[in-house]
């Protein structure tokens, strides 16, 4: 079964990658971070999607530690790019229930931020709306504010989507919203998305948190968006999710 081939990918972690995807400002297209998507390069599967073996990791008690190697992995290589001297850029990578509920997050993120020397600032994160939620979620106001404090930024993922409640945007320690990409794909023309994604970014603006559009593929979205009054965005427009390399000849050639 998969899950067998996922306990041998966490034990050797050769199987298993990050690639990056790159979020832009709207204005002049500049890259202002990007995100860490986890991919499973199975033997004899290919490439198999996260959407597929995170829920099978969580049914065998194996987030923790697959949770745990994204941390490792991610800021592993912004010390990497760090010592080839290439900009060093927020990178945000996603936190599952499990690992906010189960697992110890805090001991990780600080014992990976200190073997490789990256500022806590530099690591976001990027929770669904589904953590925030959670029943188990009744003390997560402490704990979101205590990362905070140590200067990692909150990011609401898929927001929008889900059991969306607007009282925890008053109550909860936050930076970002990501809109998800489900309101995204029918901008402009569809008046409802339209009128969603205005009130949304109004709101936002409101209370003082930036929004990055998720799932931007045309000029059209981007123009709406723009006008809209959004400055970030993310999407197959501006760039795909590719392995570290690929994200490093990019900023070579700007070099
Ligand atoms: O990159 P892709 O569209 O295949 O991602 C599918 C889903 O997997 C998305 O919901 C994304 O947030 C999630 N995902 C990608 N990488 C990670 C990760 O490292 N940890 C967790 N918990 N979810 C991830
Ligand atoms: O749930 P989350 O927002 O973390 O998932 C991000 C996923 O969205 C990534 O796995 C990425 O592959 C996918 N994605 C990123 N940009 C686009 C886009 O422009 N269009 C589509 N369809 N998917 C995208
Ligand atoms: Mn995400
Ligand atoms: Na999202």
């Amino acid at each position: 079964a998969l899950v067998y081939g996922l306990r041998d990918a966490l034990a050797n972690g050769d199987q298993l990658e990050l690639h990056y995807q790159t979020q832009h400002r709207i204005m002049d297209g500049a890259v202002v971070g990007m995100e860490a998507l986890l991919r499973w390069r199975h033997p004899e599967h290919g490439m198999v999607s996260p959407a597929d073996f995170i829920p099978l990791a969580e049914r065998h008690g194996l987030m923790g530690q697959l949770g745990n190697w994204v941390i490792d992995e991610s800021l592993s290589q912004m010390s990497r790019w760090r010592e080839l001297g290439l900009p060093q850029l927020p990178v945000w990578i996603n936190i599952s229930a499990i690992q906010m509920f189960q697992g110890e997050l805090e001991t990780a993120l600080s014992a990976g931020l200190a073997r490789h020397g990256i500022e806590p600032s530099q690591l976001g994160l990027e929770l669904t709306e589904s953590v925030l939620l959670d029943e188990r979620a009744g003390d997560i106001v402490p704990r979101l504010e205590a990362l905070r404090a140590k200067g990692h930024r909150i990011a609401i993922d898929d927001f929008g989507m889900g059991y969306s409640s607007l009282s925890y945007l008053k109550n909860l320690p936050l930076d970002k919203l990501k809109l998800d990409r489900a309101f995204i794909r029918s901008l402009p023309d569809d008046p409802a998305d339209a009128a969603i994604v205005s009130a949304v970014l109004a709101m936002a603006r409101g209370l003082g948190l930036d929004v990055v559009a998720e799932g931007v593929e045309t000029h059209g979205q981007l123009d709406f968006l723009q006008q809209a009054g959004c400055r970030l965005v993310q999407g197959y427009l501006y760039a795909r999710p590719g392995p570290a390399e690929v994200i490093e000849a990019q900023w070579q050639a700007l070099k």
